[in-house]
C-alpha cells in the first residue's frame, strides 16, 4: 500500500489560481508523492489524481489514468462545467468542518449585521456621532438556508443559537435534529419553505437544477425589505432580478460573496449601491492542509478499493 501510494503522481490544475501553495503543502507533508505543477505535467499516462480549481476546459479528459478527480473545495461546479469533463472518473470534494464552522460565523455576521441595523452605527462612527436607533431587536426574525448540507447544517446551528427562528430547505427530506430548525425539501415544499423569511441564505451547490434560484419569484415571496445572502455561487443569482427588486424595495439588502465573474468587475453596478455588501469569495476556505490530507486519505481509500465519502454525484451535480 504506502509503495503504491509512493509511486502515485499528482497533478494540479487551475486557470485562475497559482497552486504554488498547494504544491509547497504536499511537498512537506508528502514528500514521497510526484506532484506537478501545470505546465510541468510530465507525461499524461503518469498522472493519478488531479487536484484541481477551475482546471483548464479539456485537460482532464487528455489524463488516460486518473483514479480520481478532486475538487479544492466544497463545490464542483467549477470542474463539472467543463464539457470534456470524463464523467467516469470519480470526482472528490472537500468536506471540512472547519471550514463549516467558519462559514457558519460569516453567514451569523452577515444576518446580525443587517437584522441590528450595525451600518448605522458603523456610519455613525465615521462621523464621530453617537447614533441612536429606533430599530427593533425582534425576537422574531425568520432565517431561511437554502441548502442544508455540510455548511448549511453549520449555519442554522449557529443561528439557532443565537435565537433566530430557522428555515433549512433541501433535495430530499431530512429531519431537523435541533430546536428552533424547521425543515422543508423539494419544489413542492419550496413555497411554504419562502414564506415571508426575513433573510434567505443560498447555500446550494450550483446545479442545473439550482442555477437562477435567487430570482424575483423567490424574492416575491419573502418578508418586504428581505435580506439575500449569497454564498453559494454567482450562477445562483439572477443579477437583474436583484437590482429591480432593491429598486421596488421587495429586498431590502443583500450581501454577496460570489458573483458570476470574479473579481467582480469595477464597472459592475452592484457596486453603486451601498445596500449591497461585496466580499471577495472569502465566506470560508480550507487550508492546504486540509485538502492535501482529504487526497491522499481518498486516494489510499481509491487504491483499497473502497470509495469515500466525498464522492460527489456527477448525474446529480454535487
Ligand atoms: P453539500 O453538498 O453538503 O450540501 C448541498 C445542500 O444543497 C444539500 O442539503 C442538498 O440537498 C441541497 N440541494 C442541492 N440541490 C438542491 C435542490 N435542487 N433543491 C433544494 N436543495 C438542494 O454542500 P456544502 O454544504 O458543502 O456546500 C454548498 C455550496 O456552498 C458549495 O457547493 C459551494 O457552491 C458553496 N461554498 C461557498 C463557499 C464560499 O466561500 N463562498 C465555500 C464553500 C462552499 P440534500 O441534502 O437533499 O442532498
Ligand atoms: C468552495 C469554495 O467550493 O470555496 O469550497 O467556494
Amino acid at each position: 500500500m504506502a509503495n503504491r501510494m509512493s509511486s502515485s503522481c499528482i497533478a494540479l490544475l487551475s486557470e485562475s489560481l497559482d497552486l504554488t501553495f498547494l504544491k509547497d503543502a504536499f511537498n512537506r507533508l508528502h514528500p514521497e508523492l510526484d506532484v506537478r505543477l501545470e505546465p510541468h505535467l510530465g507525461r499524461y499516462d503518469e498522472i493519478d489524481v488531479a487536484v484541481c480549481w477551475m482546471p483548464p476546459p479539456g485537460q482532464l479528459a487528455k489524463l488516460p489514468r486518473l483514479q480520481f478527480v478532486q475538487s479544492l473545495g466544497a463545490g464542483v461546479d467549477h470542474i463539472l462545467a467543463d464539457p470534456k469533463f470524463p464523467s467516469q472518473v470519480p470526482l472528490c470534494r472537500v468536506i471540512d468542518p472547519m471550514a463549516a464552522t467558519a462559514m457558519a460565523a460569516y453567514v451569523a455576521w452577515a444576518v446580525v449585521h443587517r437584522h441590528r441595523g450595525m451600518g448605522t452605527y458603523l456610519d455613525g462612527r465615521r462621523r464621530n456621532e453617537w447614533v441612536t436607533s429606533t430599530d427593533r431587536v425582534a425576537p422574531r426574525y425568520t432565517v431561511g438556508i437554502a441548502g442544508m448540507g455540510a455548511m448549511g447544517t453549520q449555519c442554522a446551528q449557529a443561528l439557532t443559537a443565537i435565537g433566530y427562528e430557522v428555515r433549512g430547505w433541501s433535495r430530499t427530506p431530512r429531519s431537523a435534529g435541533m430546536a428552533g430548525l424547521t425543515v422543508f425539501c423539494g419544489a413542492e415544499q419550496m413555497q411554504d419553505f419562502l414564506a415571508d423569511c426575513d433573510a434567505l441564505i443560498c447555500l446550494l451547490p450550483l446545479t442545473r437544477e439550482t442555477e437562477g434560484f435567487l430570482s424575483g419569484k423567490v424574492f416575491s415571496q419573502l418578508a418586504r425589505g428581505a435580506h439575500i445572502v449569497n454564498v453559494g455561487r454567482g450562477g445562483h443569482l439572477v443579477e437583474r432580478d436583484l437590482l429591480d427588486a432593491l429598486r421596488t424595495g421587495q429586498v431590502g439588502a443583500a450581501t454577496l460573496d460570489v458573483s458570476t465573474i470574479e473579481p467582480l468587475p469595477v464597472d459592475h453596478p452592484f457596486w453603486l449601491d451601498a445596500r449591497i455588501l461585496i466580499t471577495p469569495h472569502i465566506a470560508t476556505r480550507s487550508s492546504a492542509d486540509v485538502i492535501v490530507a482529504q487526497t491522499v486519505q481518498n486516494l489510499a481509500s481509491f487504491q483499497c478499493g473502497q470509495i469515500p465519502d466525498a464522492v460527489v454525484d456527477v448525474a446529480v451535480g454535487y
